[in-house]
């Protein structure tokens, strides 16, 4: 087999990239998952509202099936797949904390079915969130009233100051001025 100067070339560039890419280029076949937004095994937040997956070629759009499963069983998928060239992106609605379970099936636009799995854990759950909810305080100047008792007392000292007063003036008043003549 002869090779020309291009082929060369052309065979350098393929393994440049292929080295580049740090991948096994026979690894990838058909249409296998090359990336993912959650990666496999990554751990997200409550808000995360879609799931991404790349595939190393394009799929056969309407061909896609995908389930993120809760820990508690329930497909938290929130519509139907939209699938652009390799991506395929769904959205999800996420309310439970912990490891969740996608998986998927789509064909490859040569035909090939690709079936595949991987989890995620989230973190931040409704019952999180209502712990950091402080526990109801008691909103100022609402305390309790004070009981009778203390009306009594306190109207029984303002009585008896108002009576010392009086005392005081009246006093004060039948006194002599001294030092005025
Ligand atoms: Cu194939």
């Amino acid at each position: 087999m002869t090779t020309t100067p291009r082929a060369r070339l052309l065979a350098g560039v393929l393994l440049l990239a292929a080295l580049l890419l740090g991948v096994a280029a026979p690894a990838l076949a058909h249409s296998d998952l090359v990336g993912s937004t959650p990666r496999d095994g990554d751990a997200v937040l409550i808000g995360t509202d879609r799931l991404v997956l790349v595939f190393a070629d394009d799929l056969l759009p309407g061909s896609e099936q995908v389930v993120v499963q809760d820990p508690a069983g329930a497909d938290v998928v929130a519509g139907p797949a939209s699938v652009t060239g390799e991506t395929l992106e769904v959205r999800i609605d996420l309310t439970r904390s912990g490891r969740h379970l996608a998986t998927y099936r789509v064909l490859s636009a040569d035909g090939h079915a690709v079936v595949g799995e991987l989890t995620f854990d989230v973190a931040g759950s409704g019952a999180v969130r209502s712990a950091v909810v402080p526990v109801a305080t008691e909103p100022p100047g609402d305390g309790p009233l004070p009981p009778p008792v203390w009306w009594l007392v306190g109207a029984a000292v303002v009585s008896g100051v108002v009576l010392l007063v009086r005392q005081r003036v009246g006093r004060a008043r039948d006194r002599p001025v001294v030092g005025q003549e």
